[in-house]
């Protein structure tokens, strides 16, 4: 008996001395000494070697060492559950949240999103054609001869398993599939990536960015093609630009011009932009000619159209005061961080 006694004197202190340490230590507990193979069931086991005349002393010395557990388990219980309570109640919840890093829209994804908006509202459906685009939609339909330079292989990327394929070198080809699809009128603007097979320079790239329109229907004329994009060039340079139109050559507008707009930095005074002239060049356009219009299935006789096409990277480089052309395609960061836009 007294070893059991000796034994219950060492389990107390123990017990007295047990800690928490985490949410498991009052789970942990209850097993070890209150479960139902725990030290207090073994004790209570005990009994039966305890001499008849010892067994109503051992069991108030145990009755009482098990209340002794009980009340420990109790008060682990309570002071686990506490310490939950105060660790929640240290959370401030008014402090602000962490902040979500924002990207920004690319530079000439702003250049060419508020040229669009010109023209949507104007009446213009935004239409998109294939990057990778077969030698009639992108040369043939649009009158360009067999020979014609501007097939050379010094200008045109071509699919080297498919001499037909190549990469497109305007977004016209993507007017052309619109008036195949589509009956007059027909009035659309057709942004998108094109390639040109040039050395890479500050000035220039293999690929850059096009906008280009196409409005046909029933007696459109050069008026309206100029008042279109003299409202363009009002909308996008300011309300005191001025314009004027140059006759230039396409092989798919007749008559062809280029479009001018007076230097945005000096106002036509003249300065290094504008090379001294006060002008500068951003578009060029024309009637679209009557062969596209029949290649394409629209009858030549009753309608007419007018296009124009304009890039993107030069009218970007001037409103961001950018020198380099090639910054637009080399993901820098540190470069793309500093546009920021709604659109
Ligand atoms: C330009 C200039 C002039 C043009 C013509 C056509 C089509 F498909 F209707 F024939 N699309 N784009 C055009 C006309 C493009 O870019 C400088």
């Amino acid at each position: 008996m007294s070893d059991v006694l000796q034994k219950i004197q060492s389990l107390k202190k123990e017990i007295e001395l047990f800690e928490f340490a985490n949410d498991q230590s009052a789970e942990e507990f209850r097993i070890k000494y209150l479960g139902t193979k725990g030290i207090v069931k073994e004790l209570m086991s005990e009994m039966k070697n305890i001499p008849v005349e010892q067994k109503k002393e051992f069991g108030q010395i145990l009755n009482e060492f098990k209340q002794f557990t009980e009340s420990k388990y109790e008060s682990l219980k309570q002071s686990s559950g506490s310490e939950k309570i105060s660790s929640h109640d240290q959370i401030d919840y008014t402090l602000p949240g962490d902040e979500m890093p924002l990207g920004s829209r690319h530079p000439i994804s702003l250049m060419q999103n508020s040229i669009l908006t010109i023209f949507q509202r104007l009446g213009f459906a935004v239409a998109e054609g294939p990057e990778i685009e077969d030698d009639w939609h992108n040369f043939t339909a649009l009158n360009l001869p067999e020979h014609h330079p501007a097939r050379d292989m010094q200008d045109t990327f071509y699919v080297q398993q498919n001499p037909d394929w190549l990469l497109r070198t305007h977004t016209s080809n993507t007017q052309i599939r619109e008036m195949q699809k589509n009956k007059p009128p027909i009035r659309v603007i057709c942004p998108g990536r094109v390639y040109r097979n040039e050395t890479i320079s500050a000035r220039s790239h293999c690929f850059f960015h096009q906008v280009e329109g196409l409005y046909i229907d029933e007696k459109v004329s050069f008026a309206d093609l100029k008042q279109t994009l003299y409202f363009f060039a009002k909308e996008m340079y300011g309300k005191d630009v001025k314009i004027r139109f140059r006759p230039s050559y396409f092989p798919f507008t007749e008559p062809s011009a280029e479009m001018d707009i007076s230097c945005t930095l000096c106002a036509g005074a003249g300065c290094t932009v504008c090379k001294r002239t006060g002008w500068l060049e951003i578009l060029g356009c024309g009637m679209v000619h009557p062969n596209v219009l029949q290649n394409c299935g629209i009858d030549s006789e009753k309608y007419t159209g007018f296009a124009f096409g304009m890039g993107v990277e030069r009218p970007a480089l001037l409103k961001y005061g950018i020198n380099d052309i090639r910054l637009f395609s080399e993901n820098d960061v540190r470069f793309l961080k500093q546009f920021t836009s709604a659109i």
